[in-house]
Parts: C-alpha cells; sequence; structure tokens
C-alpha cells in the first residue's frame, strides 16, 4: 500500500486491542459528560439504574439506553447539547420530512473531526492535494456539502463549491477546471450521466473526472455500475448521517468492498431492530452507533434505523477499522403490499440490471393496494417498434414479481418525463386508500 493513501496511517492501522482500548476510554469519558450535562441522558440512566462508573468494558455498552431520532426531536432545538450554546460553531440539520428537524451541533474540535474523516475518507482512495473537487452536494443545513467540503479543504484539494444542479454549469466548471473528484447523490450522478450522454460529452475524453464518492441514500451495485459506466469514474459508496457528522463516517477504500467505519471515533453494534438484541456476527440487522468523540452532542446507542451488515475478512487495504456491507435500505423504508415485505432497493436492482431501461424511476402506490413501477427507457432505448416495448413490459413485470414477489404493472415512459431530484430523490409516492 503505498504510503500516500494514508492520511493517518497510525491510527487507520492501529491493532484491534489498542483500537478496542482507544474506544472503551473514550466511551467512558462520553458517559461520565452526558450523565453530567445532558438531562435526557440522565434521566435515562436513572431509569435503568446505571451510573458511568458501571461502564468498565466494551460489552458494557449494552446497559445504556438507546437514543432514538424521536428522541432528537423532542429535545428540539437545544435539549441534546452537552456543551454551552457558547462553545457551539456550527449549527446543521437532518434533512427530515415533516414537521421540526433535528438540530445538530458542532463545536470547534467537533467541526475539526468531521474534516478529518472527510480528509481520511478521500485519501483511501488516492486523492492528494493535487486533486480538484467539484463539490454537487447540497449546501445548507445539510451536512452532506459542508462536511465533505472542509474535508477535501483539509487535504490541500482546489474546492469548487458547485452544490447540485446545473448539469450544464456542473460539465463548464469540469472541463474549464479539470475537476477530477466530485461528490453527489446517486440520483443526481445518474442524472449527470443521461445529461453527458444526451450533450455528446464523452467523460473519458472530454473531462479529467476519475473518481466520483456517492452516497447519502441508499443504491444497488446495479447503480454504481451505472454511474461508473456514464461518469467515466470510479465510483466509491460514502455513507454517513447528520447525528454523527454528516459524511466522512464509513467509505470505501480503492478496494471499493465495503466502507470502513472510523471506530477510533464511533462504537458500532448491529442489532435486531425488532428486539434490539445484537445479531450473530456477520449477520443483517440495524446499524446502532456511539460517538466516541463527539463534544457538542454525544449520542449513546444512536438507532440509525440503516439496514447493513460488518463484513468480517480482513481488508487487503490493512486498515484496522472494519468494513459494512452497502446499505440494503432503511428499516423505515420498507413497503408492505398485498402482505409482502417489500424494500425499494429490490426493485431498483432489477430495474439498473436491464438494458434498454434508463436512469429515472418511481414506484407508485394507488388504490386499494396497487403498485405500479414506472420507468424511463433508455435514450437509445426504443427502436419505435410497440411490440419490442411490450415484451420489455412483461419481461421487467416478470423479473420484478420473481424478485419481490408480486407483479406489479410496469409503465415505460420516455427518457426525461420523470421528476429529477439533484439531492436525496423521493423513489415512492404511496397514495393508497386503505
Ligand atoms: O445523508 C449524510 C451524508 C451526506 C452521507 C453525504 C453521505 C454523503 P442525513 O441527511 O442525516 O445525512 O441522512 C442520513 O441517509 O441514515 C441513510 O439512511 C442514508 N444514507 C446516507 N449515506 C448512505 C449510503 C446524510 N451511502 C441517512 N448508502 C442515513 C445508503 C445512505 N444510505
Amino acid at each position: 500500500m503505498p504510503l500516500n493513501m494514508f492520511w493517518d496511517q497510525k491510527i487507520e492501522t492501529l491493532d484491534r486491542a489498542a483500537l478496542e482500548r482507544l474506544q472503551l476510554q473514550r466511551l467512558q469519558d462520553t458517559v461520565q459528560r452526558v450523565a453530567a450535562r445532558v438531562p435526557f441522558y440522565q434521566q435515562k440512566f436513572a431509569e435503568l439504574g446505571v451510573k458511568p462508573d458501571d461502564i468498565r468494558s466494551l460489552a458494557n455498552l449494552r446497559r445504556l439506553p438507546f437514543t432514538t431520532s424521536a428522541d432528537l426531536r423532542a429535545n428540539y432545538p437545544a435539549g441534546m447539547l452537552a456543551v454551552s450554546l457558547d462553545d457551539t460553531l456550527r449549527l446543521h440539520t437532518s434533512s427530515g420530512t415533516t414537521g421540526k428537524p433535528k438540530a445538530l451541533f458542532f463545536s470547534r474540535q467537533d467541526v475539526d473531526n468531521a474534516a478529518e474523516l472527510c480528509a481520511r475518507s478521500f485519501v483511501m482512495t488516492g486523492v492528494t492535494k493535487k486533486d480538484v473537487f467539484q463539490n454537487m452536494m447540497t449546501y445548507g443545513m445539510f451536512t452532506g456539502a459542508l462536511v465533505t467540503h472542509y474535508g477535501a479543504e483539509k487535504v490541500g484539494c482546489l474546492v469548487i463549491p458547485a452544490g447540485p444542479g446545473n448539469s450544464e454549469r456542473q460539465v463548464m466548471l469540469m472541463q474549464d477546471f479539470r475537476t477530477t473528484f466530485i461528490h453527489l447523490t446517486p440520483s443526481y450522478g445518474l442524472y449527470l450521466a443521461t445529461f453527458l450522454e444526451k450533450h455528446g460529452v464523452e467523460p473519458r475524453r472530454d473531462l479529467a473526472l476519475r473518481k466520483a464518492f456517492v452516497g447519502a441514500e441508499a443504491y444497488t451495485e446495479e447503480t454504481r455500475r451505472k454511474i461508473e459506466e456514464g461518469l467515466g469514474v470510479d465510483v466509491y459508496n460514502s455513507y454517513g448521517l447528520s447525528e454523527m457528522n454528516g459524511p466522512g463516517i464509513a467509505f470505501e477504500c480503492e478496494q471499493k468492498h465495503g466502507m470502513h467505519i472510523w471506530e477510533d471515533h464511533f462504537l458500532i453494534e448491529i442489532i435486531d431492530p425488532q428486539t434490539g438484541d445484537p445479531v450473530a456476527d456477520g449477520q443483517p440487522g440495524e446499524l446502532v452507533m456511539t460517538s466516541l468523540c463527539r463534544e457538542a452532542m454525544p449520542l449513546l446507542r444512536y438507532r440509525t434505523r440503516d439496514i447493513t451488515s460488518i463484513m468480517l475478512e480482513p481488508c487487503a487495504c490493512d486498515r484496522t477499522h472494519r468494513r459494512l456491507n452497502r446499505i440494503t435500505g432503511r428499516s423505515d423504508d420498507m413497503l408492505i403490499v398485498r402482505g409482502v415485505n417489500i424494500y425499494p432497493q429490490q426493485i431498483e436492482r432489477v430495474l439498473m440490471a436491464q438494458s434498454g431501461v434508463g436512469r429515472n424511476y418511481l414506484i407508485a402506490l394507488e388504490g386499494l393496494d396497487e403498485m405500479t413501477v414506472k420507468v424511463e427507457l433508455a435514450e437509445a432505448g426504443f427502436d419505435g417498434q410497440v411490440e419490442h416495448l411490450m415484451k420489455l413490459q412483461s419481461h421487467l413485470a416478470e423479473k420484478l414479481r420473481a424478485e419481490i414477489l408480486i407483479k406489479p404493472q410496469v409503465e415505460l415512459l420516455p427518457p426525461g418525463s420523470l421528476p429529477v431530484s439533484e439531492g436525496k430523490a423521493k423513489r415512492v409516492v404511496d397514495n393508497r386508500k386503505m
């Protein structure tokens, strides 16, 4: 492994025993701080009869209470703070849909740590200060852009704070400033690929682009492949959530096989979302995270709702921080249609693997319990022969039935007819009258 692929080689390759000692020390410190300063945790500790000194090993983590997103909303705006407001430096909110958002405070140290973890995450794919970063995540209350912006600046890259959308301008900036890497959502990645194709931009010929960090929403390996082909890049999965800094929590290294989660900053558990018990090693379940270094707003055993599993085998890159498998969805994303449990990801996998199918789709639930999968055709997908369309339609319906066990209606649409999303896509519209 070339030395320049590490931002902080010592910590990234720390042996497990030392890493766990560090985790325990940081966990104990975090527990002491919240017990002294956060009324929410004081009350939870009292209910469970736990005291900070009870946490003598990492296994004792299970004695601590879970924290949920409902707890954060209930303590909005500043009830979860472990420092005084004077010591906070930045506010982000979660990209929630309705009602009050979750307010996430950062201290100076938190801002710096978040940038540090992004720097590690970029550098492990080979990014150096010579790179030019065009940040296509949304700037604003969302963590996606600002946190990676600071991370890339820390590495010394030239950062172009483009934000998402306005694809014509994106292409101009990429050409004029020889952008080498970008960070964007998979939905915008798919759209940008279509845009390049439509405008005759051949990325390998016309752009200097080499890498795309893609995250903020769940996507499949098939989608990764489509973005890689369409943008002429290597795609690295980037995972994070606002409650734990935003992006930079778990990214893929140059192996592109599982995301290293920075375990010196986060303790992870995988639990059965129904019972709250740990699953067997390597099995899928809900990711639960405890922050180990967050100063302004430490969180214990935060229920992410994200479904994933821990990869058991060591990584060829020599990092000792374990890898998470691709997030397959959120436990609260699951749809129940005609009594069958379905994750939108299953549908995406079928669509994106099908030739002739474009890059944008929508799952519409209507009527009593009917599912229609609306999908755009590829730009060159329709040869004018109606029977070819009908064949594709019934083929897709069959493929979907094999995957999700019910047969949806399939609607094939001309390219560009579904709404485009630049941030997180809304893939499911539920208008059922039940
Ligand atoms: O999406 C932080 C982020 C920004 C991560 C940019 C990566 C890149 P939130 O808005 O709080 O924060 O949403 C967090 O998005 O719990 C997952 O459900 C989902 N998510 C984020 N990254 C991925 C990913 C940011 N790579 C929520 N794969 C998380 C699947 C993802 N889901």
